[in-house]
């Protein structure tokens, strides 16, 4: 018998297969909110029309809530019944009114889905299924309608009423309380809904479109954070230029606001004409915010901006087509960034996010297809696969087409589809039809999960270079067996003795498991230069020699080819000393010595050139990753890098000088590079380092290079350390997102304290699970630190799983992301191993577990 206590029914699971059309559609939706943060009363009024023949009831998504009232075209009824939190009505005819009231309390929202209060601010997060927290609806992306949306509130409290569309009317009233309405004529699903009620300062502008019509633009948020919304607005106006020129898309319509909340689940959200933000992507000035923040800022605002034509006007059928707006506005707000400094830079890091995140989620049990084929809870699947993988799709398809019939596609495909709910097979049908190109192969890439290996070996003979690749897609959770793929691999041959090209950079496409290239009249021994741009989100295997590798990482003309060769170079030697327990560092101190040294390249370039790979990548790189002695291998490195190349690491360091901060490419490559070559100077144990990392410490004039140096401080065992990180928190107390810093940047610290130090913080009175940035900043970034997490007595591990579980009771979404991490005990040594499954198996059998939760944490047991 099963002891009732512990029968958890196993959360139901939504398979792609099973899609079938809306039975009942809804064209029309007015929505009247009595906004109160105790208690909001909603009444909804829709129209719905019958999809089709059936006999089917009309299903309205619900959750948690019960109807204070159900009409059918007028008159109260009471032949509906819940079925779980669904409410079904039946209805006899092939059109009806249907009108609803609920009660909702926004107040006691803590896992910020549908209506919730942030700092005093009532706003809403619907994507993916949190409508249905708000009302009962059809709460599915295929059902379009348009909206009308009426919010009354307290005038004193919520001086400003926002909502989807442009506004249409507003008034007072008697009692001190006010109200507004506002329409969109656009018709949208559900997850696109919002709503904001607070009291908040605008920064206002103005863009004027391709067509010459007039766009009221602000960007919302506290009045005493209105200093800091200069950069999003110019970013705004550059995205919205930007997109008109590179895809031809103009805004629709009068008026485009952005809300800035502190307490987000997620970065952002593409509400049609109603951008809710989580405020570490708004607020920015020199003195608060890292270059990253700023670049961040700009991307994020560019691709919520780009939503409203790649998700809003053209959306998704069904949640398992996710990648058909993410992916594709991810690659577009990854060409935006590039447009707007160093192209290669960019490439570079978007590589490294690549290989930060997504290929150990493709290469572990949560490893997923572009296209997924079940979930249990959406919201798991917000992943780096639908994100940054699903942009290499897009970006693959680009390069096999080329710039033209890549635009001739994009606009057939906005034509097309514009006003309708698509698939990822609409997208690439258009790439097929307006490219002129079969691409019925490549759709393997959003069938099949896990990343593909790509082996190359190059071979010479009289005049005769023979390039030989192979591929093989490894296995993953469900599909055991993998066709090749279709993989555009960009290639070019060097001249060993001369160093010139021996041949044009050529697009190669390997579709089969084997193929070979025959190149004529090479005349010296060729160098293989592969994936230039990385132009396949492949991992290569070749036997490139560290001679080779050396050579191209001074040569090669491709600068992302260059850096590639670079990291090969580092990661086979940090590998070998992984392996051995030491390694000739000579070659990489030479490669390092010649980038540094060469006055052709730009310094944002250069500093990521320099940087070695990362702990968790060369831990992907081996059978069983060691934290330990990858630790050791890479400071071991870092140092001979410090002590060897000291006067050029000082001289990177002056010629950052002292110019005052200016937020522009130069500028911020000069920082960047500075802040690397402090951190070479401090592992090299020079006897200033400390003085030095002080003193830019305090006398920074903008947040990069105080963060910086603080982290430095942070890593280190000098006495400056507390003074730095106490100054930091007192200067910064009153700006949570700076106090964000404050905890990761001791989550990050390399020092071997760091997991007792870390569970100390999180008794810190500044600590609480319940914002997501807080949590992320402490829990999140302590679960990425390599050293600390995988602490050989397992507290770090308990730390997380407790954590999780804590926060799990008050916000499942958030807490399911920071699962992952743990989700990896597979790659590690029995011992770590044991203790990671021993704390899934602990938080999969914690009572009252989400489903978001418990999704990731079984999976992350069986997968
Ligand atoms: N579309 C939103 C993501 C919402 C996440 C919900 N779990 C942000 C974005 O990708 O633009
Ligand atoms: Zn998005």
């Amino acid at each position: 018998m099963i002891d009732a206590q512990t029968a958890i029914a196993a959360p139901a699971v939504t398979r792609r297969e099973d899609y079938r059309p809306p039975e009942w559609l809804v064209p029309e939706v007015v929505l009247d909110f009595d906004l109160d943060p105790a208690r909001t009363v909603v009444k909804a009024r829709f129209r719905v029309t019958r999809n089709g023949d059936h006999a089917a009831s009309l299903k309205l998504n619900g959750a948690g809530q019960a109807p204070l009232a159900v009409l059918v075209d007028g008159v109260a009824v009471n032949g509906w019944r819940q079925e779980g939190d669904d409410l079904l009505i039946p209805l006899d005819g092939a059109a009806h009114v249907i009108e609803t009231e609920v009660a909702i309390a926004p107040d006691s929202n803590t896992q910020l889905m549908g209506l919730y209060a942030s700092g005093g601010i009532l706003c809403t997060q619907c994507e993916a299924e949190g409508f249905r927290r708000i009302t009962y609806f059809p709460d599915r992306p295929d059902v379009l309608a348009t909206w009308h949306v009426k919010m009354t509130a307290d005038k004193a409290r919520f001086p400003v009423l926002l909502a989807n569309g442009d506004p249409i009317a507003a008034g007072d009233l008697a009692d001190g309380r006010h109200w507004a309405e506002w329409h969109d004529p656009f018709p949208k699903p559900t997850y696109l809904f919002a709503l904001v009620a607070g009291d908040l300062a605008v920064n206002r502008g103005t863009f004027v479109t391709q067509s010459g019509r007039e766009v009221a633009l602000g960007i919302w948020v506290r009045a005493a954070d209105l200093p800091r919304t200069d950069h999003a607005l110019d970013a705004l106006k550059t995205a919205m230029a930007w997109d008109e020129r590179v895809y031809g898309r103009e805004y629709d319509l009068d008026v485009f606001n952005i809300v800035a909340v502190d307490d987000f689940n997620f970065g952002a959200m593409e509400n049609k004409g109603l951008n809710i933000f989580n405020s570490r992507y708004i607020l920015a000035d020199p003195d608060t915010a890292t270059d990253y923040d700023y670049d961040a800022i700009a991307a994020v605002v560019a691709h919520e901006y780009f939503h409203n034509w790649s998700g809003n006007r053209v959306t998704c059928r069904d949640w398992f087509q996710l990648s058909l707006k993410e992916g594709f506005t991810v690659y577009r707000d990854q060409s935006f960034s590039a447009d707007q400094g160093s192209a290669a830079v960019k490439r570079i890091e978007d590589v490294r996010g690549l290989r930060a995140s997504q290929f150990p989620e493709d290469a572990g049990p949560l490893a997923h297809p572009v296209r997924p084929e079940s979930y249990i809870e959406i919201s798991n699947f917000y992943t780096a696969t639908i994100y940054n993988k699903g942009a290499e799709l897009i970006r693959m398809m680009a390069t096999i087409l080329g710039p033209a019939r890549f635009r001739a596609a994009t606009d057939l495909y906005f034509a097309r589809f514009d006003g309708t709910a698509a698939t990822c097979e609409d997208f690439v049908s258009c790439m097929e039809e307006a490219g002129g190109v079969d691409l019925s192969r490549f759709r393997l890439w959003y069938a099949q999960a896990g990343t593909p290996r790509v082996s190359a070996g190059i071979s010479h003979d009289g005049g005769r270079a023979t390039l030989r690749l192979a591929q093989h897609v490894p296995p993953t959770p469900g599909q055991p067996d993998k066709q090749p793929m279709v993989l555009p691999l960009k290639l070019r041959l060097f001249g060993a003795e001369t160093g010139k090209p021996l041949t044009d950079e050529q697009l190669v496409l390997l579709d089969t498991a084997a193929e070979t290239i025959v190149f004529d009249d090479v005349v010296e021994r060729p160098v293989l230069s592969i994936n230039r741009g990385f132009s396949a989100p492949v991992i290569i295997e070749s036997d490139r020699t560290a001679a080779d590798l050396a050579f191209l990482s001074a040569h090669d003309d491709d600068p992302f080819a260059r850096y590639e060769a670079m990291q090969q170079l580092m990661l086979d030697t940090l590998v070998a000393a992984t392996v051995e327990g030491r390694a000739d560092h000579q070659a990489v101190i030479r490669a390092v010595a010649g980038t540094l040294a060469n006055p052709a390249l730009d310094r944002a370039f250069v500093a990521e050139a320099v940087l070695l790979p990362s702990e968790s990548f060369i831990g992907d790189q081996l059978a069983t990753a060691d934290p330990d002695a990858i630790f050791d291998a890479r400071e071991a490195l870092r140092r001979d890098l410090g002590v060897a190349l000291a006067a050029a690491w000082r001289a990177a360091y002056d010629a950052a000088g002292n110019e005052p901060y200016a937020y522009n490419p130069h500028a911020k490559g000069l920082r960047r590079l500075r802040n690397v070559a402090l951190g070479y100077i401090a592992a090299s144990g020079a006897a200033d380092a400390a003085r030095l990392a002080f003193r830019q410490f305090e006398a920074a004039d903008n947040m990069t290079d105080r963060q910086a140096a603080l982290t430095t401080l942070a890593n280190s065992e000098w006495d400056e350390r507390e003074a730095a990180l106490d100054i930091f928190h007192y200067r910064y107390a009153d700006n949570p997102l700076v106090l964000d810093k404050w905890f990761q940047t001791q989550a990050l610290s390399t020092r071997g304290d760091t997991p007792a130090v870390v569970a100390q913080l999180a008794e810190h009175p500044d600590f609480t699970l319940a914002n997501p940035n807080r949590a992320r900043s402490l829990v999140g970034a302590f679960s990425v630190n390599q050293r600390a997490f995988h602490v050989i007595d397992g507290s770090g591990y308990r730390f997380v799983a407790d954590q999780i579980v804590a926060l799990d009771r008050i916000n499942p979404q958030t807490a399911a992301r920071l699962l992952p991490p743990l989700g990896r005990w597979r790659r590690f040594d029995e011992d770590r191993a044991a203790l990671m499954k021993a704390e899934l198996e602990r938080i999969v059998a914690t009572a009252g577990l989400s489903k978001d939760t418990f999704e990731q944490a079984s999976k992350s047991l069986e997968g």
